[in-house]
């Protein structure tokens, strides 16, 4: 039995990746999810398979090296699935350090800790053992407004903003023991997710909870950055993928071919929770264009992304599957079936963050 050590599966995308895998591998694989727990980490994305067999959770900071350590010497692991990082771009804005420390120095101590199991003697590598980094589109910066320019993996890396600088240094990381030790590892960088679980402080959730409770939509500059919009289940789809049929030192590009602008995004939303919410919905007046309000703009905020997903297509016959307006409307749906989700990570510390990153917009 092939066992997985997963890093951040408490988050957004981790769990649903978590979700994924035992839907397909069912009670052939084994996973360890190792997870601090910060803000954005959420026990109860995962309370379906908490009491699997072959499910662990180990509370831990990926940069705290023997808590690593002391679960490569307890399980011989045969995937590292590599999430665990500060994902808000927003918030590396305000706080840059908190973003080094655990995108960097936390990926450093995973590929070392793998390292140390997996290495032979003479250095080669124990077969059949895989890292796959999961990094992001905004390694590559910003694209111009030209249809024609995508992101492809020959792209100059070229990040902006804390958080992509810090991802782009865990790439560099990843490339370094690959060149160096000829460590099996293999980087994913996937364009904007959303779906179940993701925490509101993003786009697309967040506009779905300001819309149900009849608050402003806020709306960075002018509107028109685009991003590329990939359902996060096909994302979970394409890491295994990559995983199993990458090439080791090799990146792979992951997205949607479902570029849009995020007043669109917005526009999309509104009409979907109207055809959505019964009339008996007291929310349903509230929710307009009204709410729309364009607030400053995002500091080095980039323009546009979008990426050619041409070499795990041709690799691993990985495609984006799922269209939006039908993933859209599954997300919608799922943030209206679980609003006690949303209760529960708004409470608390989300509405001072809110007020501290909205009020002087
Ligand atoms: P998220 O913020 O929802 O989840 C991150 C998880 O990592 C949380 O469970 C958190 O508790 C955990 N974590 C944070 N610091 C940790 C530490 N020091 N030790 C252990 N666990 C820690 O993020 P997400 O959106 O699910 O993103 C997951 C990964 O995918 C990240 O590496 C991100 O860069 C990448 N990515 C995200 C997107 C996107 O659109 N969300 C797109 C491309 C790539
Ligand atoms: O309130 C908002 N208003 C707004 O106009 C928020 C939160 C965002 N925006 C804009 C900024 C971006 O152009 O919407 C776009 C999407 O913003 P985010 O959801 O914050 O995502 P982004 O900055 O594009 O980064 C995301 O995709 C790549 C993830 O958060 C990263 O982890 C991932 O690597």
């Amino acid at each position: 039995m092939r066992t997985y050590l997963v890093t951040g599966g408490a988050g957004f995308i981790g769990s649903n990746y978590i979700h994924y895998m035992f839907d397909k591998y069912g009670d052939d694989i084994r996973i360890i999810n190792v997870d601090k727990l910060t803000y954005a980490g959420n026990l109860e994305n995962l309370k379906d398979i908490e009491d699997k067999p072959n499910y662990t959770f180990v509370k831990a900071d990926i940069c705290d090296k023997d808590a690593i350590a002391k679960i490569f010497a307890e399980n011989d692991i045969d995937r590292v699935v590599h999430f665990a990082a500060e994902s808000h771009v927003d918030r590396s804005i305000k706080e840059p350090e908190v973003f080094v420390q655990t995108n960097v120095l936390g990926t450093a101590v995973m590929l070392n800790s793998a390292k140390a199991a997996w290495e032979n003697e003479d250095g080669s590598f124990k077969e059949d053992k895989r890292f796959l980094h999961v990094s992001t589109d905004e390694v590559y910066g910003s694209l111009p407004d030209d249809p024609n320019a995508y992101f492809y993996e020959t792209t100059p890396i070229d990040p902006h903003s804390p958080y992509s600088a810090s991802k782009a240094s865990s790439d560099f990381l990843v490339k370094a023991y690959v060149d160096t030790y000829r460590f099996p590892a293999i980087i994913t960088n996937c364009s904007n997710n959303y779906g179940p679980y993701q925490f509101p402080e993003k786009l697309i959730p967040l506009i779905i909870n300001n819309c149900l409770a009849g608050k402003n939509l806020p709306v960075y500059g002018d509107g028109k950055n685009v991003r590329d919009w990939l359902y996060v289940m096909d994302h979970a789809k394409g890491i295994d993928m990559a995983t199993e049929q990458g090439r080791f030192g090799e990146r792979y590009n992951i997205g949607g071919h479902n570029e849009k602008q995020n007043i669109e995004i917005i526009n999309i939303i509104i009409e979907t929770l109207q055809e959505l919410l019964p009339d008996s919905d007291p929310r349903k007046a509230n929710v307009t264009k009204d709410l729309i309000t364009y607030v400053t703009d995002r500091k080095g905020h980039d323009r546009r992304y979008a990426i050619a997903p041409d070499k795990i297509k041709a690799e691993t016959g990985w495609y984006p599957e799922t269209m939006f307006k039908d993933g859209i409307k599954l997300t919608i749906q799922w943030y209206l079936e679980n609003e006690d989700w949303m209760k529960n990570v708004t409470s608390g510390n989300y509405q001072k963050y809110y007020d501290d990153m909205y009020s002087n917009r």
